[in-house]
C-alpha cells in the first residue's frame, strides 16, 4: 500500500517542528518534515528522534505508518494543504533580530505556493513580521495573501522537559491575516490541538508570545536582583521566596540562579526591543531584565570566590567541580546556558574546572570554552578532590545529601543541596 499523501508540511524539524509534526501525525494527519540538515532527515526517516522531548519509540511507529516522512526537497510543497514554518529566530552579533532562516524559507516557498494553501509562521518574532516581512515575499509570484492563500501566526509554547502540558494539550493561539485566514488555520490546527485561541491579527499572536517570554525574563530578573540585595543584607532569599509562595493569590514564584539560558527567554524579548525603536519607544523593563540576568554568572563566580576565601583559598589554582551545565534542569540543551559563562569566568580566574552533567556527556570548544571537556563521574573521590563543588543546574536524580556529605565546600546556586556548615547558597 502506498504511503499516505502528506497534507501538512513542517519546515524545520527541531525543538518546535518535530513535536508539532508528531502531534499532527498522531491525529492521523500525514506530515512532511522539511529540513536542510540531511542527517536530521535521515534520522527521522529511520524513526530516530534527535529531540529529547520526542522519544524514538513515539516517532518510529508514525514513520512506519507513513504518517511522518522527512525530506530536504521542497518540490513536494505544492501538494500540501498547510506549510508551517518552525525555524530559529536568533539574535545576530549586534543582538538584533536575525530572520534569515524564516525569510529564506519564505523565498523557497513563494515560487511553489498554490492557491488555497495555508502558510503559518510559528517562530517567535516581533509583532509585524508576518504581515510586513513574510506576506510580501510569499506574494512575489502573483498570489495575494488573504485572497489566494491563507497566512497566519501561531506561537509555539513548548516547555522542554515538561510532561504535564504537552504540545497537543497546551492552548494554541492562532492569528490570521484575515478572518478567513483565522478560520482556515483553526480548521487545520483543530485536527491536532485540544484547544485553540483565535485572535484578531497576526500582530496580536506575535505580541502574545513575546509578552509570555518577557514576563518570565522580567520576573526572573526581579528575583535575581532580590537575591543580590538579600546577599548583601544577610537575608536568605530562598526562604523569602518560599514564604512568599505561600500566598495563594497574586503571586507566582520565580527563583534566582546563575543566569538565563535557553533559546527563547534570553533572546525573544530583544525582538520587541528592536521593533519598539520604530515607535520611539524604549522597552526599559526588557533591557533592565537583560542587564540583571546577564550579570548573574559574574555575581555567582564572585560569591564562589568569597566562599573559597573563607577556606583560605583563592579561585586561582582551586579545583572547582561544576554540577549541571545544561541551561535548565533535566534537559540536555546547552543553548545560552549560563554554565558556559560561569566556566569561562572560572578559567579566566585560573581555576581548574571539571563538570558533571548526566545529560551532557561532552562540552565542545566555543561559547567561551577554549577546549573540550567531558563530564566526570559524580563519585566521592571527585567530590572530595574539589576545593569547591558548584551547583549550576540542579538535575533530578542527583543525591544532593551525598554531595553535601562528601564535599569540603559546596556553593549552591539552585538551592538544591541540604543546608550545612560547608554549604553556601546564592
Ligand atoms: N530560570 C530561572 N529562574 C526561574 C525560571 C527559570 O533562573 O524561576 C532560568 C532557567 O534555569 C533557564 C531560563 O531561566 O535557564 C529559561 O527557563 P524557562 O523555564 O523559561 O525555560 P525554557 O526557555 O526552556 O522554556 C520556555 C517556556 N517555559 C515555561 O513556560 C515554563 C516558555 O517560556 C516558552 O514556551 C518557551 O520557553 C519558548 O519556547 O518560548
Amino acid at each position: 500500500m502506498s504511503p499516505p499523501t502528506p497534507r501538512v508540511g513542517v519546515i524545520g524539524i527541531g525543538y518546535v517542528g518535530l513535536p508539532l509534526a508528531v502531534v499532527f501525525a498522531e491525529a492521523g494527519v500525514p506530515v512532511l518534515g522539511l529540513d536542510v540538515v540531511d542527517a536530521k532527515v535521515a534520522a527521522i526517516n529511520a524513526g530516530t528522534s534527535h529531540i529529547e522531548d520526542v522519544p524514538s519509540g513515539r516517532l518510529a511507529p508514525l514513520v512506519e505508518q507513513g504518517l511522518i516522512r522527512a525530506a530536504t526537497d521542497l518540490d513536494e510543497l505544492p501538494g500540501l494543504e498547510a506549510i508551517i514554518i518552525c525555524l530559529p529566530t536568533p539574535l545576530d552579533e549586534h543582538r538584533e533580530p536575525d530572520l534569515g532562516a524564516v525569510l529564506g524559507a519564505a523565498r523557497d516557498i513563494a515560487p511553489r505556493l498554490q492557491k488555497g494553501q495555508l502558510v503559518v509562521l510559528e517562530s517567535t518574532t516581533y509583532p509585524g513580521t508576518t504581515r510586513e516581512e513574510l506576506a510580501p515575499i510569499l506574494e512575489g509570484y502573483g498570489l495575494a495573501a488573504g485572497r489566494d492563500f491563507h497566512l497566519a501566526f501561531s506561537p509555539e509554547r513548548v516547555d522542554p522537559g515538561r510532561e504535564d502540558w504537552t504540545t497537543r494539550s497546551t492552548p494554541k493561539v492562532v492569528g490570521g491575516l484575515t478572518p478567513a485566514c483565522t478560520e482556515r488555520v483553526m480548521q487545520v490546527y483543530g485536527q491536532a490541538f485540544d484547544s485553540l485561541v483565535p485572535v484578531s491579527t497576526p500582530e496580536v499572536a506575535e505580541m502574545t508570545k513575546i509578552l509570555e517570554n518577557v514576563f518570565r525574563s522580567v520576573n526572573i530578573a526581579l528575583v535575581n536582583e532580590t537575591a543580590i540585595l538579600c546577599d548583601r543584607m544577610g537575608v536568605d532569599v530562598w526562604e523569602v521566596i518560599d514564604a512568599a509562595a505561600t500566598k495563594p493569590f497574586g503571586y507566582m514564584p520565580f527563583r534566582p540562579g546563575p543566569g538565563l539560558g535557553g533559546h527563547c527567554i534570553p533572546i525573544d524579548p530583544f525582538y520587541l526591543t528592536w521593533k519598539a525603536r520604530e515607535y520611539d519607544f524604549h522597552t526599559e523593563f526588557i533591557e533592565l531584565a537583560g542587564k540583571i540576568n546577564s550579570q548573574m554568572p559574574y555575581f555567582c563566580v564572585a560569591k564562589l570566590a568569597r566562599a573559597l576565601n573563607e577556606h583560605e583559598k583563592s579561585l586561582k589554582g582551586s579545583r572547582v567541580l561544576v554540577i549541571g551545565v545544561a541551561y535548565k534542569a533535566d534537559v540536555n540543551d546547552m543553548r545560552e546556558s549560563p554554565a558556559l559563562k560561569v566556566i569561562s569566568l572560572l578559567h579566566e580566574r585560573g581555576a581548574e574546572v571539571s563538570y558533571h552533567d548526566p545529560h551532557v556527556p561532552r562540552l565542545e570548544p566555543g561559547h567561551g570554552l577554549d577546549h573540550a571537556m567531558a563530564s566526570v563521574p559524580l563519585d566521592d573521590d571527585a567530590l572530595a578532590a574539589a576545593d569547591a563543588v558548584v551547583v549550576v543546574t540542579a538535575h533530578s536524580g542527583i543525591d544532593w545529601q551525598r554531595v553535601a556529605d562528601a564535599s569540603r565546600l559546596v556553593v549552591d546556586f539552585r538551592n538544591a543541596v541540604p543546608r550545612g556548615e560547608n554549604v553556601w547558597t546564592l
